[in-house]
Formats: C-alpha cells, structure tokens, sequence
C-alpha cells in the first residue's frame, strides 16, 4: 500500500508505538507480547502512521442483506455482503454484546453469543480486529438501551447506591464472555471495547440527560477497573461521542488517559443536499478536533461508527465518505450493520446494491485497509 502520510502524527505514532513497545519491555512477558492487546494497538498505529485506515462492518460475519447465518452453516466458510462484493472481508468485525448481562443465549439482534465467539476467534486468527460495543438493558427499569426517560441510572449503579451489586453482576457477565475469547494458544485475543457510546446525546440511558459528567466518568472508571481486577488486560478502550460536539463537548464526560485507548466518535449521514454538507462539514471538522486531541492526548483516533442508512447516494464511498475522512490520521472507520430482516437497515453493499461499484474504487484506495492487508 502506498504510504500517504501527512506529516501530522509521525511524532505522535512514533511516541505511541515506542510507548507500546516500552510497557511490553516492562511487562517483561513473552507471553503478553505474543497476543497482546498493544500488538493490535501497534497495528492501529502503524495504518494511521503509514496514512491508511482499517475499515470495519458490524455484523459482518452473522447476517447480511437476505441470508442470515444459520445452526446448518456451522462448518460453511464464513461470508460476508462486503466479501460478496469485494472478495475481502472487512479489517475490523464489530460486535454487540447487548443482552449479555441478563444471561441470554442471543443479543438484542439475535446473533447467538456462541456463534459470535467462533467468528471472533476467526476472524483474529485470519489477522483481522474485533470491537466490542454494548447495548445493554436499563439496570433500573431492565428497559432497553434507549430506555432513557428517567434520569440518574448512573447514579443508581455507583459504589453505594442500590443497582451497583447488580450491576457488578452484569459486568461479570462480560468478563465471563471475554475472558473466554481466547486464541488457539490460550491467550487472550486483544479486544477493542466501546462502552457507553454516544453519551452526548440523550437517547441511550448513560446519555447526556442523565447525569453529571462526573458520574459518567465514576461509571466508566468503575466498569474499567472491575473488568482489569477480572484478568481482562485485553481490552483496548475506545471512548466515543456523538458527532458534532465542540472540544469542550467532547471531553466533558472524558474518564482520563489511563482508562482511554482511543479517542473515537459516532457519526451518521442522514439524507441529500443539506444534510449531505453538514455530515461532511461536521465529519471534516471533528476529525480536525480529533487529530488535535489525538496528538494532546498522545491516543489514536478512529471513527468507532459511521454510515449511511440504505446508501441512497451510489457514489457515497468515493465522494462523501473518503472526502471526509481522507488526511485525518484515523486508524479505523466502522459502518454500521445490514439487517437480514429491515428492508432499508443496512450500511454496507451487498451484490447488486447500487453502490457497489463506488464501493470496489473505495477498496482499491490505497488508503483502505481489509483483512487481507492485515495478514
Ligand atoms: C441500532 C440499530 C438497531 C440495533 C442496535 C444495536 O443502530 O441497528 O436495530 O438493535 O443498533 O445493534
């Protein structure tokens, strides 16, 4: 791939990747340098470093547009729309682990908690990076995610309130999940974990009506610290805000650099004309603000979601997407999932969808990075 960097961060990755290397020098553990999360992070920062940026699909490996993976496809090699269309899989898997603290068999959109553990340990084992986001239930109303009507949840699930043991609870959930991912070494598989995210809106419980910024950041901390006392140093914490907040914004519920990997953000287009100029303008603004962040913070910096619902612009790849994020040091971009059973649900092409085409100049960029150019 040719390298087109930029100039802005080789100081900044530099600093990173020797500051990787040097806590793996400190661990002193072979092991640990074997599989360990800052072997990921390394791969992150060399991409951004060298100007390019892994691209990710939600999902990619459960379901796509009219197929869904099945119990009778137990041995079937994996697929994907976005292999159907390129004949690569995407660098980056994300999964969801809502519904997992209550025990269920399958998340909130049916994959099996099973199935999903097979397609991380693939898709690891093939070179590829894993994210985990977390849309679980309301603790205090067992409500969904967007359950979000009443305020101090947060509150309720701290040291000292009536839902923390509970929610200990549900973390240990997590942790039982997480620390079964294991490589075929029986190591741990280094895990990009995205809490809480987009908390500076109001439609998620932990969102911005619910609480102080300082609750936010007890909670964060809480979650960070209980899961590391649960053996879980695989994680690679991503914190990531809706689009379109100023600095102050952005950092308001910020836990701190120790408990922060990556400084990402959330981010959508939602229509033509208009809306097509404020996606790019607020895109192109805040991965300014995230580059500036990024190298203050001494963090990558990535795009943990972002998409288009249905792609109704055939050429949204080349022209919106890449226009947006072209120069900006990300390491990874993420599009968000293509439901088998929503008709207009999906972000990602599949064969025949319009975009496709747009989709395949994307993938030959120099600047995309897919499965194969991890291995
Ligand atoms: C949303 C939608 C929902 C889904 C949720 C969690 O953006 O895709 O249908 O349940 O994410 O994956």
């Amino acid at each position: 791939m040719t390298s087109y960097f930029r100039g802005f961060g080789l100081v900044m990755i530099s600093a990173i990747i020797i500051a990787l290397s040097l806590t793996s020098v400190k661990a002193g553990i072979k092991k640990e340098q074997d599989n360990s999360k800052e072997i990921v992070m390394k791969k992150l920062a060399k991409a951004a470093s060298d100007g390019e940026f892994c691209f990710g699909h939600q999902d990619s490996y459960f379901y796509g547009k009219n197929w869904v993976r099945g119990e009778a496809d137990k041995t079937a090699p994996w697929r994907s729309d976005i292999k159907d269309v390129c004949g690569d899989f995407p660098a980056v898997l994300g999964c969801d682990l809502g519904g997992i603290e209550l025990g269920l068999s399958a998340n909130l959109d049916g994959v099996q908690f099973d199935l999903m553990r097979e397609a991380i340990k693939a898709h690891h084992k093939m070179g590829g990076i894993v994210t985990l986001s977390w849309h679980q239930r309301n603790p205090l109303t067992n409500g969904t995610s967007w359950d979000s009507a009443q305020d101090s949840v947060i509150r309720y699930i701290l040291p000292g309130h009536p839902g923390h043991v509970k929610y200990l609870k549900w973390l240990d959930k997590i942790a039982d999940y997480i620390i079964e991912l294991k490589d075929d070494n029986g190591n741990l598989i280094p895990l990009i974990f995205r809490p809480y995210h987009e908390h500076t809106e109001k439609w998620f419980w932990w969102g911005v009506q619910d609480s102080t910024p300082d609750d936010y950041k007890q909670m964060w901390r809480m979650t960070y610290k209980y899961l590391i006392s649960k053996g879980l140093t695989n994680l690679i914490w991503a914190y990531s805000p809706n689009l379109g907040t100023d600095k102050d914004g952005y950092m308001r519920n910020y836990p701190g650099d120790d408990y922060v990997d990556i400084l990402g953000y959330d981010g959508y287009q939602f229509g033509e004309g208009a809306a097509r100029d404020t996606y790019l303008k607020a895109i192109k603004s805040d991965m300014a603000m995230l580059k500036e962040l990024g190298i203050k913070h001494n963090k990558l910096i990535a795009v943990t979601e972002t998409g288009y619902e249905a792609i109704p612009d055939k050429d949204w790849w080349t022209k919106t997407l890449m226009n947006g994020v072209k120069g900006s040091g990300i390491c990874y971009l993420l599009v968000w999932r293509n439901a088998h059973n929503q008709k207009r649900h999906y972000y990602a092409p599949f064969p025949g969808e319009h975009s496709a085409e747009d989709f395949l100049k994307f993938y030959d960029l120099p600047e995309t990075l897919f499965l194969n150019d991890l291995k």
